[in-house]
Formats: structure tokens, sequence, C-alpha cells
């Protein structure tokens, strides 16, 4: 056998993390540090086996059988092994509890253990992010009731009570614009409400809980008259199997993010409560979406991570014109580049679980709420197309073996895909973005950049306040411009996501 290559090694993530270690000594007390190191160093291992795990098995995706051989529909889905461990995982480590105790950090130790755990978890940090994300909704929504059904499963830090919640709001004809939602809730004669309807993409179809979007029968069109419903899916008095009223049609066959089963259902009659008013859900849901959006930034953010500590350590094992990659002026600026935009992403992303976890915390300062909102969209859009592209770019580092299925390697970039599209589209997030300007989103910014630059270099402050300035005169827009001003938006958005 003649010259064999030395495949890539990826170093211990949390030993090896430079910048999430520097994070975490500037923002975090030492008392906190001690316990939150002992998760992250176990999730950092859990991380690495999960690499050399993948590395000699072949890959599998979640099975869905809908019959028995006796005729029975059964909708039984099997799941891969990184998701049959997540409960146990997310439990022991508190993944998710962590984000919900009562001190200011509780959000960026959640994301510190996020961050590390995503690529191992083979998405099951997405129906993680929405069972966060209900949590948070449902303490906005003041409904002590469903509050406490509900939180001591989402937030357990057993297994064995552990619950995981969906968040059903696109389907056939509505997915940015939710104001097409056909799914209806009808109210029994005892009071109780039940859901009608399908559902067109469900990522969390084996959790036992959901927050759904649903027009109450008789309701106006439009999105200002859908509500927003609690439902559980799992039936206990047979034996915990999923209800009769909840039927999955079939497993979406994806791009990526292919150990994650993603599910087209049917609800008939599916038991629901409302959260709150039977109109304004989209409102009610919000809480849920920007937790969701953070979660996706911060799982962004793991992806290019991982794609460039792999790219950096081949870099030291593969020799091109008789030196190590890492020696050639160009591969080493190639990799800079990359490392450069993505410590600017990893930036941003933990500045808004920062944010997050004050506001929530009420220790904010009074523009920090502001910032939050406006942040939040701009830190999803950005990291969600930041990814595909460092992605991209790692994959090429290596060559041909980037291209090829049994490296492991195209699958990050597969994968990296969807941060893009689900949770808002990049234009949908733009609007939105536009829609935190025009609130207090500019003043907040130019308060929260002023700080940011006391010290710092005076050409970038430069730079941030003239793109804080293209900013303005865009939002004076007329109403007959505003075509033009959502035209520019996307723009506009990532502009400022990059400052
Ligand atoms: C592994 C990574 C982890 C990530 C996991 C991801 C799992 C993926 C699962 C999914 O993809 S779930 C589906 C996600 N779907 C979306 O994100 C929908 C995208 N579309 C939008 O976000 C639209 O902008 C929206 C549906 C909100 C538009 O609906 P409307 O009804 O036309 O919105 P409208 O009238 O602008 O807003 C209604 C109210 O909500 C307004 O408040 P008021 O009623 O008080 O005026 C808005 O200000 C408010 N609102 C909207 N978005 C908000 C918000 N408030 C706070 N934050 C927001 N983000
Ligand atoms: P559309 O809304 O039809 O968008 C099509 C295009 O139009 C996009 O490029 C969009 O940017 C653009 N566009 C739309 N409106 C505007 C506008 N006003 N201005 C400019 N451009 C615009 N949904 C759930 O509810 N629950 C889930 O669990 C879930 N899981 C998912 C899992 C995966 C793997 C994927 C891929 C999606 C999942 N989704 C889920 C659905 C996802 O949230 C939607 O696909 C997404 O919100 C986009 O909606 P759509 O597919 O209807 O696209």
């Amino acid at each position: 056998m003649g010259f064999l290559q030395a495949a890539p090694q990826l170093p211990h993530p949390w030993r090896n993390d430079r910048l999430l270690h520097a994070l975490l000594e500037r923002a975090l007390p030492s008392t906190h540090r001690t316990a939150l190191e002992t998760d992250l160093d176990a999730l950092g291992d859990y991380a690495l086996m999960a690499w050399q795990r993948a590395a000699v098995t072949t890959r599998r995706k979640p099975v869905l059988t809908q019959w028995d051989a006796w005729g029975r529909r059964v909708d039984r889905i099997e799941l891969t092994t990184a998701w049959q461990e997540g409960p146990h995982i997310t439990t022991r480590h508190a993944v998710l509890a962590s984000g919900h105790e009562n001190h200011e950090h509780a959000r960026l130790e959640e994301f510190a253990r996020v961050y590390l755990y995503h690529v191992a978890s083979e998405f099951y940090t997405c129906p993680l992010a929405m069972t966060d994300g209900a949590a948070t909704a449902l303490k906005a929504s003041g409904n002590q009731a469903l509050v406490e059904r509900a939180l001591p499963h989402f937030l357990s830090r057993d297994a064995a009570t552990f619950w995981l919640s969906g968040q059903w709001m696109t389907e056939t004809h509505g997915g940015s614009d939710v104001g097409h939602t056909e799914t209806v809730a009808r109210q029994d004669a005892d009071g109780q409400w039940r859901l009608y309807g399908r559902k067109w993409f469900s990522s969390a179809v084996v959790g036992e809980a959901a927050l759904a979007l649903a027009r109450p029968e008789g309701a106006g069109g439009g999105s200002g008259a859908l509500a927003l419903f609690y439902v559980e899916t799992m039936d206990d008095a047979h034996g915990a199997q999923r209800k009769p009223q909840l039927v999955i049609d079939r497993l979406k066959d994806k791009l990526g993010t292919q150990e994650l089963p993603t599910a087209e259902i049917h609800l008939d009659g599916l038991p629901a409560w409302p959260l709150g008013e039977l109109s304004n859900g989209v409102r009610q849901v919000a809480p849920m979406l920007n937790v969701t959006r953070t979660w996706n930034a911060v799982c962004a953010i793991a992806s290019m991570a991982r794609a460039i500590a792999l790219a950096r350590d081949y870099a030291m094992r593969r020799e091109a014109f008789g030196h190590p990659l890492i020696e050639l002026p160009l591969h080493a600026q190639t990799l800079a580049d990359m490392q450069a935009e993505f410590e600017g992403a990893f930036a941003l992303a933990f500045e808004v679980a920062q944010l997050l976890g004050r506001v929530e915390h009420g220790s904010a300062a009074p523009h920090e709420t502001a910032l939050l909102r406006l942040l939040t969209p701009l830190a999803k859009l950005w990291t969600g197309k930041l990814s595909v592209r460092l992605c991209s770019e790692a994959l090429e580092c290596f060559g041909g073996a980037g291209y090829i299925e049994d490296t492991g390697l195209p699958q990050l970039l597969r994968d990296a895909q969807v941060y893009a599209i689900w949770e808002g589209t990049t234009n949908v997030l733009s609007l939105d973005a536009l829609r935190a300007l025009a609130g207090d989103g500019l003043g907040a910014l130019r308060t929260a950049v002023a700080a940011w630059q006391q010290g710092g270099d005076p050409h970038a402050a430069f730079a941030i306040d003239a793109a804080l300035d293209a900013a303005a005169s865009h939002l004076d827009a007329t109403p007959t411009q505003r075509a033009a001003l959502e035209a520019g938006a996307r723009g506009l958005a990532i502009t400022l996501a990059r400052c």
C-alpha cells in the first residue's frame, strides 16, 4: 500500500476552545464557572465520543412504522442512538433547565452547554430549543395551570420525567405567513377545545407536548384571529401510546438534519388548551420564536466551530508542495479569514444569549430590551447565512476528501443549510429587524455601540456609525417608499449584523 493520509482529529471541544473559555472568564463570577465547567467538560467528552463513534458506524435515519403486523395503526418511530441518549445527557447536564435558573447568567450558562452539545446531538437540540421556547411562552402567558402542568416536565433534571415540546406553526399554505393557517379549534359542549387540521412540518413529533397555532371556529381570517394552544400527544390511559387524534402521515426526506424526525401530521380532534386570549396567537408565540432563534444562532456557530476545528487540524496533517498546508501562506490566510468571521458571529450570538439572561432576570439596562429585540433576528439571520459559507469553505480545505460522504464532512454543509430556513427565513427576519428598528431598536443600538466602542478601534467605530446613519436614513422612508425599504431590508440587516 502506498501513501495513507492521516484523518483529521477533533480537538476536545471544550478544553481546546479558547473563545468560550475567554468569554466565560470575562462574563461569569468564578463561583458560577466551577460548577458549569464540570458540565462543559462532560459535554465536550460526549462530543468527542460522538465524533469518533460516527467515524466507525453507518449513518442511520429515524424510521417510521405506521401499521403493525395485525393492521393496527401504531405510528412508531425508531430513533438514532444519539437521540435515544438525548434525554439522559440533557437532563444530567441541565442543558435546558440551567437557562431557567433565577440569575442573570442563566442563559449564558445554558447556551455554553448548547454550543458544546449541538453537533453531537444530531439535532436533538431542535426539539430542545422548541421545549425551551414553549417553557418561555408559557411563563409569559401567565397561565398558571399550564405552567404548573408542563414546566416541571420541560425543565426536569430527570430523564424519566422529561418532556419535549413541539412548535406547530407551519402549514401547507402558511410558513412565513401563518395568517393562512387552516387548522381549526372547536369547543366541545363540555368546554374542551380540540384541534382539527394538518401541520406540514413537525420536528418534535416524538415529543410529549406542543404549542400550536389554530383558528377558533367562527373567528375571522388573517393572523390576528389565530389563537395559541397547548397540546399533549401521549395517551397515558393506553400505556403512553400516541393519542389516536394525532396521526403521522410521513417523515420528510430532507437534505440535512436527517437524524431529526420531521413529520407531516394530521390532527383529528386533539384536545387542546388555549394559553390566553383566543386571538393574537402570533403575539403569544413570539417569546418562543425569539428563544428558538437564539438557539439557532448558537447552533449555527457550533457548526462553524466544528468545521473550522477539523479544517485546522487537517492543515497540520496534510502536505502539499513540500509543506504542511498550515505553512502555505494562502491556506493559512484562508483559515485565518474563516476564524475571524466566525469569531464575529460567536460574539454576536453570545451577546444575544447574555442580553436574554439579563432581560429575563430584570437586571438589564434600560436600552437592552430593545437591543435584544433587534439583535435576535440579526444574529439568527447572519449566523444562518455564514454557517453555509464557512462550512462550504471548510469542505474545500479538505480538497476532494471534503466531498466524500464517509469522511463525515459533507453532512456539516447539508445540515448548515437549515439554519437560514427554519424559524424565519433570512428575508422574514430582515423584515422583523425592520420592525424592531422602527421601534426603539436603532436608539438602543446606538447606545450599545457607544459603550462597545470605548477604547476600541476608531476605524471600526466610524464604520459602525456610518451603518447606523444609513439605517436611520432608510427608516425615514415615507409609506410610498415602503417597497424600496423592504427591498433593501436584507442588505441593511446584514450590514448591521456584521458591524
Ligand atoms: C438546532 C437549532 C435550534 C432551532 C430549532 C428550530 C426548530 C424549527 C422549527 C420551526 O421552524 S417552527 C416555525 C417557525 N416559524 C416562523 O418562525 C414563522 C416565520 N414568520 C414570521 O416570523 C412572521 O414575521 C410572523 C409569523 C411573525 C408574521 O405574522 P403576522 O401575524 O403577519 O405578524 P405581525 O402582525 O407583524 O405581528 C403580530 C404581533 O406579533 C405584533 O405585535 P402586536 O400584535 O402587539 O402589534 C408583532 O410585533 C409581534 N411579533 C412578531 N414577531 C415578533 C413579535 N414580537 C416579538 N418578537 C418577534 N419576533
Ligand atoms: P415560504 O413562506 O413559502 O417562503 C418562500 C420564500 O419566500 C422564502 O425564501 C422566504 O424568505 C420568502 N418570503 C416569504 N415572505 C416574504 C416576504 N414578506 N418578503 C420577502 N420574502 C419573503 N415549522 C414548524 O412550524 N414546526 C417545525 O417543527 C418545523 N420544523 C422544520 C424542520 C425543517 C427541517 C424545516 C426545513 C422546516 C421546518 N419548519 C417547521 C418549517 C419552517 O419554519 C418553514 O419552512 C419556514 O418558516 C418557511 O416557510 P415556508 O416553507 O412556508 O416558505
